[in-house]
């Protein structure tokens, strides 16, 4: 049995240079744990290789090599740029990603973007048809595929399908706004096994099926639940996905990070330094973070000259206008705020608006004083999850927002947040920076622990043990070895 991991993205940069095309793998957690899983079990990873212009007997021969090259097999799905855009910019960046993240107003309803979506599940579909064999695994990846099981079984494929959701799932009252609830609703519910973020995402998707589908029968079991309808049986559980902790802590504890750390420390000497991570996404609040920083230097001036907020913003999905928009709402609230508090030899805001090397990004996570991870609404958020990793030394204090799903293991070891709450996260910062090393050493301990324990080996081990595939020891982080190309 092969493990067919299917995701719209495939983990390919593919380049076009003076000799042709080039690929390499792209950075990012899932790729470093996924990759050793495939080698090991002989599996594959079908979706988009990220470029139209790819397209043919090119295309085949740069999946192959780079299938070659990483140790597992690789399939492309050709999209057209235009179908690409309105699945991918339309269907799932302007309605599912906001409505699953409650953000309803910024959603796009647009009747195209769904036929899109049916177009583009199709062209999955012939791909997962002419690679799967009977007795394969298939396992599906997040919001973009939600209704690619359906697709499969129209066309007669009884493999075992699994999905995972790494967003959120929204409450009835947010979800019953999309236009094709039901269609959405009913086409997840036609894989065997759901994985979920967190126990709230479950209860939401629990109260969906309820309210939309009550002919449905649930069964509540101690960590999952069981849907049954038109005779087939789907379920769903809660599997918090993780980072891989020992890598993270090794490179951390590497004496490459430690001199950047030293450099870091000098030129920020007398510093406590606050640092956020994130994409650049309207789901990360990153003003109001900002907007709670400024606060915090208006209400208690004792921070000034002593406190930094390093943001570090990775730019992504640009080219949709509420990504630009908010780009254009960070510059000038950093203006604002450097503009009205800088001192000289002190400047409050360093906002660094580019993906930084994982080296550096390490060297920022050991650093910091303070991880200010504040997202308005989360799946997980890893970035929570990393700095803990990264705090070697167990002087760091976490502060995280309520609606980060993170917060469901972490919250009680953290400082808990609500990100609209202005006042409330301006007070966290000085609360968190006269921490003592002594205060500071327990929770981040405590928060390091879980972490380590469920990390994304772990998440592996969970999710494949409820579809039936037993792992027996083979993925521990030990035995992993390296994920083909290093990431990032
Ligand atoms: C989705 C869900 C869920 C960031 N800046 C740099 C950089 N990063 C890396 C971090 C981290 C990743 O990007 C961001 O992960 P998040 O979990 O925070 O966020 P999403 O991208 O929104 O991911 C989320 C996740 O899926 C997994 O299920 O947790 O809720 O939205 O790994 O390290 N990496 C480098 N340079 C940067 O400047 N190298």
């Amino acid at each position: 049995m092969r493990i067919v991991f299917v995701s719209n993205r495939l983990p390919i940069v593919a380049e076009r240079g003076d000799e042709g095309w080039t690929t390499h793998a792209s950075a990012g957690g899932l790729v470093t744990a996924l990759a050793p899983l495939l080698k090991r079990w002989g599996g594959m990873w079908i979706g988009w290789a990220g470029t139209a212009e790819l397209q043919g007997a090119e295309l085949a021969a740069a999946t192959r090599e780079f299938g070659e090259r990483v140790g597992y097999d690789v399939a492309a799905v050709p999209l057209s740029t235009e179908d690409y855009g309105f699945f991918y910019q339309g269907f799932c960046n302007e309605i599912i990603w906001p409505l699953f993240h409650d953000l309803q107003s910024f959603c796009n309803f647009v009747p195209e973007y769904w036929t899109s979506a049916h177009k583009v599940e199709e062209a999955f579909a012939d791909v997962v048809e002419r690679n799967v064999g009977p007795d394969d695994l298939l396992w599906i990846q997040d919001y973009h595929l939600m209704g690619l099981g359906q697709t499969l079984i129209r066309r007669g494929l009884r493999n075992k399908l699994a999905f995972f959701l790494h967003i959120p799932f929204p409450p009835p009252d947010i979800f019953c706004k999309l236009p094709w609830r039901l269609d959405v609703l009913k086409g997840l519910l036609h894989y065997q096994v759901i994985g979920l973020q967190t126990r709230h995402d479950l209860n939401n998707l629990s109260d969906c099926v309820h309210a939309l589908l009550p002919a449905a029968e649930r069964q509540e079991g101690a960590s999952e639940l069981r849907f049954e309808i038109e005779g087939r049986e789907s379920i769903a559980g809660v599997f918090p996905i993780g980072i891989d902790f020992d890598e993270f802590a090794g490179v951390a504890a590497t004496s490459a990070v430690e001199q950047q750390v030293a450099e870091m420390r000098q030129s920020y000497a007398g510093q406590q330094i606050i640092l956020g991570v994130d994409r650049l996404d309207y789901t990360k609040g990153i003003p109001y973070r900002l907007r709670s920083f400024g606060r915090a230097l208006e209400r208690y001036p004792e921070l000034h000259r002593k406190t930094t907020l390093v943001q570090i913003v990775v730019p992504s999905r640009e080219t949709v206008p509420e990504y630009q928009n908010l780009k254009g709402e960070i510059e000038r609230l950093v203006a604002q705020i450097n503009g009205k508090y800088t001192q000289p030899g002190w400047v409050p805001i360093h906002h660094v608006f580019r993906s930084v090397e994982r080296q550096e990004l390490l060297a920022w996570y050991r650093l910091a004083d303070v991880g200010l991870v504040t997202p308005l609404k989360d799946g997980m958020n890893l970035v929570a999850k990393e700095y803990c990793a990264c705090q070697i030394d167990m002087n760091g204090v976490l502060v995280l927002s309520e609606f980060a799903g993170a917060s469901e293991r972490l919250g009680s070891a953290a400082v808990l947040v609500n990100p609209y709450d202005i006042d409330c996260v301006a007070a966290a910062i000085p609360l968190a920076i006269i921490m003592t090393p002594e205060e500071r050493r327990p929770s981040m301990e405590k928060l390091r622990t879980v972490v380590r324990v469920e990390n994304v080996y772990w998440w592996l081990g969970q999710f494949l043990q409820a579809c039936g595939v037993a792992l027996n020891g083979k993925m521990s982080p030990t035995t992993a070895g390296p994920a083909g190309e290093p990431a990032g």
